[in-house]
């Protein structure tokens, strides 16, 4: 006798039962405002390529941009709730995730952890409130992986700084209000708080995405913009700086692959138990049986892990290279998945009224931001063997 599907494949292993009561809350909560203001038309949005400016205004009211950070107008919740709010948004879309991410875990705690108590004043309530969007330039044309090669130079004139550069691949670039931006000085790599309408200062779309399409992608141009002393970060002193703030993004990432995962595999046991071919539901074959079954358990393991890595933040214990483990696998196990849940959908699939390709295309920037897969990999291999393996 046929039983409905399970709502929710992350209730196989119960991992629920992990998280305490406040963290469930705050995770429902989220989810029914995502159900009701984000998850319509968020594929018109990605087929149109367009961000919905209003929806992170919305974010701030709810109170998830820097719900992780204390003061300023931050609801300073522990990380396996901030988690769970990652996980909730990128089950929507990794484009929404990556905007709470980048103002969030980039822009607002790069000047939460290095700004001085003016800069915060001056910016953080604004960024919490969604009234403000910040981005985070340290990619650079001809220095990706590498951000020990950028080029963007901050050189002295008098009390001022002059900052001359590119930045590329930056997200919310294009409707930033403040862009972080690293460059080199003669003392070393520094922060810089770069207000968008500095002269000097463009930013240009990166057109014609085929990934990440609801999310604002730029290159941002630095021509001779001159800032005071006060728009440098005065705590910020080396690469350091700018990859201890990845480690929080990075973070992020590790519970939002589970939530795009768990959305294609939502999708998928849907579709099967309803689509019928040689006259039973398709999820009656036991070839899709053993995909769905497969997908579950792998989906099962990526929660553990992150609730795990968020335990282990909550205790100030976790390490760089556990966060490198958590996002290469995560990411690397949602890709697959998408990939997978989108053969259960035949040529439906392929289309946008169903999400596994949608989140499968996303995924491909997810592999590649924050630290490739390869990155990751070495990360680790240079934490279990001692060698760094980069250059
Ligand atoms: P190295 O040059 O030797 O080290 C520089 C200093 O940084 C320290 N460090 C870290 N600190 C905290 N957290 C980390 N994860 C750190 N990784 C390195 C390091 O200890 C050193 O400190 P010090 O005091 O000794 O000077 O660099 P490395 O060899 O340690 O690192 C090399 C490598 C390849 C791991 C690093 O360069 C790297 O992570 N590259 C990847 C670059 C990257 O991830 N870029 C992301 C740009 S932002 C983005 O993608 C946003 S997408 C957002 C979205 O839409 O969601
Ligand atoms: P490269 O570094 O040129 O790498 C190309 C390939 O070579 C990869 O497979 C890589 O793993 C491999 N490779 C490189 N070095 C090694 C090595 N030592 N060993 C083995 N393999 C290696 N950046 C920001 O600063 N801010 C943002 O907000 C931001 N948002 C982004 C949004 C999107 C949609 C995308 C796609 C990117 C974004 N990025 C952002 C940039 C992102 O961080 C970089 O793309 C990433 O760090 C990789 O750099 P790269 O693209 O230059 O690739």
């Amino acid at each position: 006798m046929a039983r409905p599907p399970m709502p929710d494949p992350l209730a196989l292993l119960d991992i629920d039962s992990l998280l305490t009561e406040e963290e469930r809350e705050i995770q429902r909560g989220l989810a029914d405002f995502l159900d009701a203001r984000a998850r319509p038309g968020v594929a018109d949005r990605f087929e149109r390529g367009v961000f919905d400016r209003d929806l992170a205004r919305e974010l701030g009211a709810f109170g998830v941009l820097g719900m992780h950070l204390t003061g300023y107008g931050c609801a300073g919740l522990g990380p396996v709730a901030y988690g769970l709010a990652c996980l909730e948004l990128e089950s929507v879309d990794s484009g929404l995730r990556s905007f709470v991410s980048v103002q969030g875990s980039l822009s607002m705690f790069s000047i939460w952890r290095y700004g001085s108590e003016e800069q915060k004043r001056e910016w953080l309530p604004r960024l919490a409130a969604g009234e403000a969007v910040g981005c985070f330039a340290l990619t650079e044309p001809d220095a990706g992986s590498d951000p020990a090669a950028m080029r963007t130079r901050a050189v002295r004139d008098g009390s001022d700084w002059v900052l001359t550069g590119t930045k590329t691949w930056i997200t919310n670039g294009g409707i930033a209000d403040v862009a972080t931006v690293w460059a080199r000085t003669e003392d070393g790599v520094r922060g810089f708080l770069v207000p968008t309408t500095a002269r000097g200062f463009r930013a240009v779309d990166v057109p014609a995405k085929l990934s990440l399409r609801a999310s604002v992608t730029s290159e941002l141009v630095l021509e001779d913009v001159r800032l005071p002393d006060t728009a440098r970060l005065p705590h910020a002193e080396g690469l350091g700086a700018p990859l201890s703030c990845l480690n929080e993004a990075r973070f992020g990432i590790v519970f939002g692959a589970v939530g795009a995962a768990r959305d294609c595999l939502r999708t998928t046991l849907d579709y099967a138990s309803t689509r019928e071919q040689f006259g039973r539901p398709i999820a009656g074959f036991q070839l899709t049986q053993a995909k769905l079954a497969d997908m579950a358990v792998s989906l099962g393991g990526c929660a553990l892990l992150a609730v795990h890595l968020g335990r282990l933040k909550e205790r100030d214990r976790l390490r760089p290279e556990q966060v490198s483990a958590g996002k290469l696998n995560n990411v690397r196990e949602a890709i697959g998945i998408a990939r997978e849940c989108r053969t259960v959908l035949g040529a439906n699939g392929v289309t946008l009224d169903y999400s596994p390709l949608r989140h499968a295309n996303n995924l491909e920037s997810v592999l590649t931001y924050e630290g490739t897969a390869e990155v990751h990999t070495l990360t680790i291999g240079r934490a279990l063997t001692g060698i760094a393996a980069f250059r």
